[in-house]
């Protein structure tokens, strides 16, 4: 396995897809554990704001049972590793998850930017209310209340849904996070920058040019993945297994 060393000019940015979540038991949303039920073609149509629009209940249907999913998964010893090295690295370390699950922070990690959002709050397609905390499982899709209360629902092909917090297709992903990234990197760049991508597919723009953007600003680059990915050759280095095996053994070196 190439080696990981960190001194102290090592700045690290780490992008975690869902295969770092999928010894937790999380289902991926292609590969070896797919999610049974939907195809790829229909979870990336229905993962759409036209796809809640369209379809309100089955939208709901799937998301609740992702939910319910997210609610049953504990952290895995890729996530505790993670969590681990950046105790040690500090404002040096910045993790960019795909992920919607929250695992990271379970983990115990701080510096995290939850790229697509959480799957684990709510927020209204209609109204301004802040995104707020939600683990419930809707058998209807839920309308926004404060909506309700204030006369915008009477219409009911025109309802005002309440909709996970995370970005679906077809929608920009929130420039500020975009921002952070890019700042992290011109930092590193002056010393020592590494980029190291965790079980993901590269298949997700723009989460897959980010190995095109640490490599424009110097990183050494590196893939863990159970399988080639469609982006492996766009890094220096390839490691194949599993992250909740990998990453503890790769991440051990001490800063
Ligand atoms: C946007 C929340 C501006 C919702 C998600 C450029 C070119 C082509 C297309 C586009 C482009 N720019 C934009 C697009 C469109 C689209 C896109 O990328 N489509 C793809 C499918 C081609 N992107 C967007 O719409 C983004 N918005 O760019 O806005 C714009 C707007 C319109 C038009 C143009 C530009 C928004 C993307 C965010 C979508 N939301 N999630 C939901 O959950 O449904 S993305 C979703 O996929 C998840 O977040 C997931 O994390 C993510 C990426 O997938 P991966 O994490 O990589 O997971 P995957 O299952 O694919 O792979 C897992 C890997 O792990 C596998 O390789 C497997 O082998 C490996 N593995 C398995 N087990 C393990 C493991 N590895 C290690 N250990 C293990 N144990």
């Amino acid at each position: 396995m190439p080696s990981l060393s960190f001194d102290a000019r090592t700045h690290l940015l780490v992008l975690t897809g869902a295969g770092a979540s999928a010894e937790s038991g999380i289902p991926t949303y292609r590969g070896v554990t797919v999610e049974e039920g939907l195809n790829e073609t229909d979870r990336e149509r229905l993962s759409t704001l036209h796809g809640l629009l369209d379809e309100p209940a089955r939208f709901w249907r799937v998301f609740s049972g992702r939910r319910a999913k997210l609610l049953e998964a504990q952290p895995n010893a890729g996530h505790r590793a993670l969590a681990a090295l950046e105790e040690q690295l500090g404002d040096r370390f910045l993790l960019v998850t795909q992920n919607i699950d929250g695992l990271h922070q379970l983990a115990g990690s701080k510096r995290v930017i939850e790229l697509h959002g959480n799957l684990l709050r709510t927020r209204c397609t209609r109204c301004r209310r802040p995104a707020f905390a939600d683990i419930r499982q809707y058998e209807r899709p839920p309308v926004c209340e404060i909506c309700q209360a204030e006369g915008r629902a009477n219409d009911p092909h025109d309802q005002p849904w309440l909709r996970p917090d995370v970005v679906l297709f077809g929608e920009n992903l929130a420039p500020k996070d975009l921002e952070r990234i890019e700042a992290f990197l011109e930092r590193g760049a002056r010393e020592r920058l590494v980029y190291l991508a965790v079980g993901t597919s590269g298949l997700v723009y723009p989460a897959a040019e980010l190995v095109q953007q640490a490599h424009r600003a110097g990183a050494e680059t590196f893939l863990v993945n159970l399988e080639p990915a469609v982006n492996s050759d766009a890094f220096d280095h390839f490691i194949q297994g599993k992250a909740g095996e990998v990453l503890p053994e790769l991440l051990a070196t001490s800063a």
